[in-house]
């Protein structure tokens, strides 16, 4: 991996890995929509909209490897989420196809998989269930990459991650969290393991509370320094009292679970 470009890289895991990756590769090149900081050695910045394949595609040329983090972070309207990450990664795909890229890591997410319980653990191969129509693009992305893994070569990481940032921030959290120096090295397996074809990880840390049988991820490699155990005692008096919504409490994905709930019979 020479030429390395990050997605939406003026996020918080974007601006995470420019600072840990700075060296590691000898060209990082930072795209997003928004202004970023000036580049530095050893960087190169880009401005591109992701529904804009003409903007994409210069965005992709000459480089090895991509850490796709662009698109929408959260819930939203539909037409939000389909310009943003459908239209967006397809046309990352598809750029990266065209221009011989070799390896993807996509950041998917925990909410792919929001609507299992919390009471089951689960591992790489269960079936997506979508927490929100954000979740549905998260395993429409999981589906394409597969595809584009398959038929055209690309070597895909799928990082689905649950909760990044330098601390566990509520009782939910503590299952999902990962810390910035894990996802990197994860990232980095992702972008530099030999094998990858097509894979699924879950990007958290060694959480003792953790809902996902992550053994894929060790099999690669991924040794994890954090647990969000630590922090338990204090997250969790700062909640004591509050009043939890049964559905958000029951399903991994919380809140996203909850929102918009309308199923009289629950599915667990
Ligand atoms: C995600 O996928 C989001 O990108 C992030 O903003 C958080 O909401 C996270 O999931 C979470 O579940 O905490």
């Amino acid at each position: 991996m020479k030429r390395v470009l990050i997605t939406g890289a003026g996020g918080g895991i974007g601006c995470s890995l420019r600072e840990t990756l700075r060296g590691v590769y000898p060209l990082l090149r930072l795209s997003d929509r928004i202004t970023l900081a000036p580049a530095r050695e050893g960087e190169e910045i880009d401005r591109a909209e992701l529904s804009d394949m003409v903007a994409v595609e210069r965005m992709v040329a000459g480089v090895d490897g991509i850490i796709h983090l662009g698109g929408i972070s959260g819930e939203n309207e539909w037409p939000v989420i389909l310009e943003g990450n459908i239209i967006g990664l397809y046309n990352v795909f598809e750029a990266g196809r065209r221009a011989g890229v070799k390896r993807i890591v996509v950041a998917t997410s925990n909410h792919a998989v929001g609507f299992y319980p919390r009471a089951e653990k689960i591992d790489h191969r269960v079936v997506p269930r979508p927490d929100s129509r954000y979740g549905v693009s998260k395993a429409f992305g999981e589906a394409l990459a597969s595809l584009y893994s398959d038929k055209h070569g690309i070597g895909v990481l799928c990082t689905r991650i649950g909760n990044f940032g330098t601390k566990p921030i509520d009782k939910r959290r503590l299952s999902i969290w990962i810390s910035p120096r894990d996802y990197a090295q994860l990232v980095r397996i992702g972008l530099e393991h030999p094998d990858i074809r097509y894979e699924i990880v879950y990007g958290v840390s060694k959480n003792r509370r953790s809902w996902y049988d992550n053994s894929n991820a060790e099999r690669l490699g991924y040794r994890p320094q954090d647990d969000s155990e630590p922090y338990a005692e204090a997250v969790l008096a700062a909640e004591a009292g509050q009043p939890a919504d049964p559905i958000a409490e029951h399903y991994q994905g919380g809140t996203f679970c909850a929102a918009e709930y309308a199923a009289e019979m629950r599915r667990d």
